[in-house]
């Protein structure tokens, strides 16, 4: 029912707000609410996440169900802040300033088509060597051997194109060859023009497919982008595996 109607059909006069002193405006939240809702925009629903488990070793992984997302990465690349803001819930991925945060590969239920998983970064070296190889062990073994794995979420410093370890990540990904989607990281740390600059470097040095999206989890115009681009870059490579 149209809040500018009555029940009986007819139209009722627009409610206005008694503003302290003489003026008498309008409200012109009615007008906007008839708005919004009456104009259909193809908006994506806003997400439910819901943790589901953390596993240590292959082992613990949970059953599968749906697509899967890897959100892979250097350490401290921004992949739990990312995840935080892409859903629209702070706090669900644990992040810090120090590197090496995320240890376990976290696992997020995004809607009732996908999860994404967070994995521990690489590159990390002021570990011990125990926890280093468990954590490459981890990597290997969800990257290689996790059957619904439809992709990689590539997380790349902006302020670092073709940084070594992403270098070696790329031949890694390369020789496993599942779909990835790449994203820039920290966009709010560099200027518009070195944005440019460093996307141009990353696609070279990486040997990028995709146009990689610039993200910062500190803009709210990053999300909307992502989700256009990710969606359709879904649907793209839908079923199209190794
Ligand atoms: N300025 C800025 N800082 C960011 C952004 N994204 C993440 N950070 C910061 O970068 C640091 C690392 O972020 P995390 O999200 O924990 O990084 P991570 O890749 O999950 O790190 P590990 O779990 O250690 O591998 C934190 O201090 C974040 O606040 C961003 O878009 N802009
Ligand atoms: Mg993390």
């Amino acid at each position: 029912m149209s809040i500018w109607r009555g029940d009986s059909g007819t139209p009722r006069a627009a409610p206005y707000i008694k503003y302290p002193g003489s003026l008498s405006l309008p409200c012109l939240f009615p007008s906007w609410y008839t708005l919004t809702t009456m104009t259909e925009l193809p908006k994506r629903r806003r997400p439910n996440p819901v943790f589901l488990c953390s596993a240590a070793f292959s082992g613990d992984f949970p059953l599968p169900e749906g697509e899967e997302y890897a959100v892979f990465g250097r350490s401290n690349v921004g992949k739990s802040s990312f995840i935080n803001h892409a859903l629209e819930r702070q706090g669900l991925a644990r992040t810090s300033r120090t590197p090496g945060k995320t240890a376990l590969a976290n696992f997020y239920r995004v809607d009732e088509t996908m999860v994404w998983v967070d994995l521990p970064g690489y590159g990390y070296a002021r570990t011990s060597l125990t926890e280093r190889e468990r954590w490459s062990k981890l990597l290997r073994a969800y990257c290689e051997g996790r059957e619904n794995l439809a992709g990689i979420i590539w997380l790349i410093d902006i302020r670092h194109p073709g940084a070594g370890a992403d270098l070696e990540a790329r031949r890694w990904l390369e020789k496993i060859g599942l779909p990835t989607f790449p994203i820039l990281t920290k966009g709010d740390k560099v200027s518009r023009r070195e944005e440019v600059d460093h996307a141009r470097k990353a696609v070279a040095a990486l040997r990028l497919l995709q146009e990689p999206v610039i993200y910062s989890a500190q803009r709210h115009a990053s999300r909307g982008r992502f989700w256009e681009r990710f969606e359709q870059w879904r649907r793209l490579y839908k079923g199209r595996r190794r």
